[in-house]
């Protein structure tokens, strides 16, 4: 239904640094500060709220798969986002995507997407959203298949406006999605695969 055409969103190219970079807290001690006396059975762990308001420690404070993740998309003053950029979920979880506000997409960096490359596990399946512009719509993708999946919003990419998916708990030296950028990528988006790479291999505590 959604067709995918890129037109009428005119190459945005504002870089999508805001949410990025810097060590957010990710130590904010909340646990034991309540009591926690009686109730033995309620296991309040953290692993779902992940919540699109604030941006603060959703990038960094997540240490495991959840069973499903919200990605909010967003456009800010300073850009185009996915958030967070990196979503880790369980193998048989889920991705939904929602828009919050501005135009955007979700799709797979695969060769059945024009003819990009292929930045997701061999042969797991790639997705398509095409342009969510309606508040609230949401988009939802079921991973089967374990491993990193990277994607885009087509109307800014080039401006990076890019993120992935982390399933499982895989073997990070044989995933498509933490290869080098291909150049054949616009500069934009090929700079910001080079940071997911490096926030999804923390995730994986991959270092070289
Ligand atoms: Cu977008």
């Amino acid at each position: 239904m959604l067709a995918l055409s890129g037109s009428a969103l005119a190459a945005a190219t504002a870089g999508c640094t805001g949410l990025t970079g810097g060590t957010a807290d990710d130590s904010t001690t909340e646990e034991d500060g309540h009591h926690d006396d009686e109730h033995d059975g309620t296991t309040e762990e953290d692993g779902h709220h992940e919540e699109e308001g604030d941006g603060h420690d959703d990038e960094h404070g997540e240490s495991g798969p959840a069973e499903h993740v919200e990605v909010p998309m967003l456009t800010r003053d300073d850009g185009h986002h996915f958030h967070p950029h990196v979503a880790w979920v369980e193998v048989g979880g889920t991705v939904t995507w929602t828009l919050d506000s501005g135009a955007h997409a979700t799709a797979a960096y695969h060769p059945d997407n024009g003819d990009r490359p292929q930045r997701i596990p061999d042969g797991a399946d790639p997705w398509d959203s095409g342009i969510i512009d309606e508040e609230g719509a949401t988009f939802e993708v079921t991973f089967d298949t374990e491993g990193v999946y990277d994607y885009y919003c087509a109307p800014h990419e080039a401006g990076g406006m890019l993120g992935s998916v982390i399933v499982g708990e895989p073997d990070a030296h044989d995933q498509p999605g933490l290869a080098e950028p291909q150049s054949s990528l616009p500069e934009g988006a090929q700079s910001k695969l080079a940071d997911l790479n490096e926030m999804v291999n923390e995730k994986l505590g991959h270092t070289h």
